[in-house]
């Protein structure tokens, strides 16, 4: 397991939002009135350039990990570039610090919260005013302005003038805004040399903008309907609202170049067409036990994940690992798990999957989400196990996202029928502790064909290609248990009810269509994608370069995921980009 250094003080419990109001007389009061103080009076941060002076041959970084969600690939990252890891455990270890990265994860009132109690707000400010190497990432930037909107009025640590706010969704823009987008630099950052017209991985509801107050101190900004402040720097002192732990090898490039000399890095190469938010494509990896009990990555047909031979075997398309970084080298955006017998076996007692999540973290540098067998389990020993306990084992392995399928349809339909948001479902509790942009909500969907619309409660769409006796239209039943038993719930009435429940995001399936080659289901995308304001998923039947951009172009899906043509090498992801890219589609190249 994970060291979490504040984890004794610090639980999924202790995490829920209790609010450090503006007013409040809190440690960080203090520190704000102080901070205003040494702004006002102009003594630190003068000459930023002139004091670019990382020590060298010292390979230890300082990690601040307060214990609230993924901060395995921060680790894997900073591994993976050379340098040993010492974690903070009292404010005594910020302050003897040669570099210090704080990867904040989670809430905003949450981690001041922590930061307060442990004493490590002031350390910080401490550290940070004298100007020592430091890097903040996402939650890492936000935390340095005055206060945040998330859960609040709440107190930063007010070292940058400016309050952080949560994106406006009003706009059409799809919040939280996930995904590779572009930056615009505003000098030069040094750390940001080598990024130049590429993208770089976002995942965030709130974001802090530009000003005169705060001008000094932003290095570049990022447009997401409006432009929000991407990452500052002053001196030594960085911060980025994206994750370079997650933005493949432009990400590595940022961390490298704060972590070495800057005589040991040169400028990179900076080609790339990044003007946007680019569109995902994501590689699926199945997988399961098969009949030897090896996990394999397995692919069905409309979920049917078996050889039709006499041997009747479970079908075996690689090893999880090996696969995903051959995905991640290939120019996937993201690489999704589905452990598909999850609803059966309890994921806990199932290492193997957990194994494979560390061991894909730390070769892997883009988002990784898992799903299956998120719920409330007992054990055969009788120990009851939250569906919170079984995410954060996930997230401690190094998922970025977790997706429920099961389990959101129970959630939904309990809600639909009383109206009542009780905060106990798995997907309402993973949203409060890790955020909505953490939890993904997996629909299985199967076309239930009709000749009149009014046959059904639930919403039903024309089809673009009539159904088997002629039908023109079709619901969408929602199903559980990998497709075993129809719900009395249709996808569009699911997915209006998870984004109200706290789901971040819709990996949207459909098992008509599974493993069939013959394109996504886009009567089914477009309605979904047009019901809710998070980003969808479309998945499922892809099997030609040109169903992508047909997904892209006639629906307002935000990524598209495939398995079964990259597992079987039909396609690859890249002739996948290449494709977008002449038709226009922003990508990430
Ligand atoms: O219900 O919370 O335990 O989650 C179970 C998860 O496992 C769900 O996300 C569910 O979609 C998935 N799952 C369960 N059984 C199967 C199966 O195939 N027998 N796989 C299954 C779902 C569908 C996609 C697939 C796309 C793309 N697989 O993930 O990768 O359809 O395939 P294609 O490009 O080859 O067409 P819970």
């Amino acid at each position: 397991m994970e060291a979490a250094p504040f984890a004794s003080s610090y639980s999924a419990s202790s995490l829920s939002s209790r609010a450090v109001t503006a007013g409040s007389l809190s440690p960080t009061s203090s520190l704000l009135f102080r901070r205003n103080n040494i702004r006002n009076s102009n003594c630190k941060f003068k000459s930023p350039r002139n004091l670019s002076v990382r020590a060298s041959g010292d390979s230890v970084v300082t990690l601040l990990d307060y214990g609230a969600g993924n901060v395995r690939s921060v680790r894997n990252a900073i591994r993976h570039l050379g340098f040993d890891i010492k974690d903070v455990q009292t404010p005594e270890d910020i302050l003897k610090a040669n570099r210090l990265i704080f990867p904040g994860v989670g809430a905003f009132a949450a981690a001041m919260d922590v930061l307060n109690k442990n004493g490590m707000a002031e350390a910080l400010c401490t550290y940070i005013e004298k100007d020592l190497p430091f890097l903040g990432v996402c939650l890492g930037l936000q935390l340095l302005f005055e206060s945040s909107e998330e859960n609040g009025p709440v107190n930063g640590l007010g070292l940058i003038p400016g309050v952080v706010g949560r994106f406006d969704s009003s706009n059409d823009f799809r919040v939280p805004h996930i995904g590779w987008n572009a930056l615009q630099i505003k000098e030069d950052s040094e750390i940001l040399d080598d990024i130049g017209n590429r993208h770089v991985y976002f995942v965030h509801s709130y974001r802090a903008t530009p000003s005169d107050a705060n001008k000094e101190w932003v290095s570049s900004t990022c447009n997401y309907g409006v432009d929000f402040i991407a990452s500052v720097r002053r001196g030594n002192v960085h911060a980025v609202q994206f994750h370079p732990e997650k933005s493949g090898d432009v990400g590595l490039s940022v961390l490298r170049r704060f972590l070495y000399t800057k005589s040991a890095t040169t400028k990179g190469p900076t080609e790339g067409k990044a003007s946007k938010l680019a569109k995902r494509v994501i590689a699926c990896l199945d997988v399961r036990a098969n009949d030897k009990g090896d996990l394999v990555v397995t692919k069905g047909d409309q979920y049917d994940v078996r050889e039709h031979t006499k041997e009747n075997e479970v079908r075996n398309l690689g090893k999880p690992v090996e696969l995903a970084g051959q995905y991640y080298k290939d120019g996937a955006d993201e690489v999704s798990f589905l452990n598909i017998t999850g609803f059966r076996d309890f994921p806990l007692g199932d290492l193997p999957m957990l194994q494979v999540l560390r061991f894909t973290s730390e070769n892997v540098f883009v988002p990784l989400t898992v799903g299956g067998g998120i719920r409330d389990f007992t054990d055969a020993n009788g120990r009851h196990y939250t569906s919170l306990e079984v995410a954060s084992e996930y997230f401690r392995s190094g998922a970025d996202k977790i997706s429920i399928g099961s389990d959101a349809v129970y959630a939904a339909e309990e809600y639909l029928r009383t109206g009542v948001k009780t905060g106990k479902s798995s997907l309402e509790q993973i949203s409060r502790i890790y955020g909505n942009q953490a939890v993904v909500v997996s629909i299985d969907p199967r076309r239930v064909y009709l000749k009149n619309p009014n046959d059904v409660e639930f919403k039903a769409v024309r089809l673009t290609n009539p159904g088997p006796n002629g039908e023109d239209y079709a619901w969408y039943q929602c199903t559980v248990n990998g497709g075993r038993e129809g719900r009395p719930i249709g996808a569009f009435e699911l997915a209006k009810a998870v984004e109200e429940l706290g789901a971040g995001e819709i990996l949207l399936n459909c098992i008509d269509c599974d493993g069939q080659g013959k394109g996504f289901d886009i009567d089914l995308v477009k309605l979904i994608s047009d019901a809710v304001s998070i980003p969808v998923i479309a998945s499922s039947g892809a099997g030609a370069v040109k169903h992508f951009s047909d997904v892209f172009t006639e629906t307002n899906a935000s990524a598209a995921l495939a398995a079964g043509i990259f597992h079987r090498k039909e396609v690859s992801i890249q002739s996948v980009k290449e494709h977008l890219f002449k038709e226009g589609i922003e990508v990430r190249i």
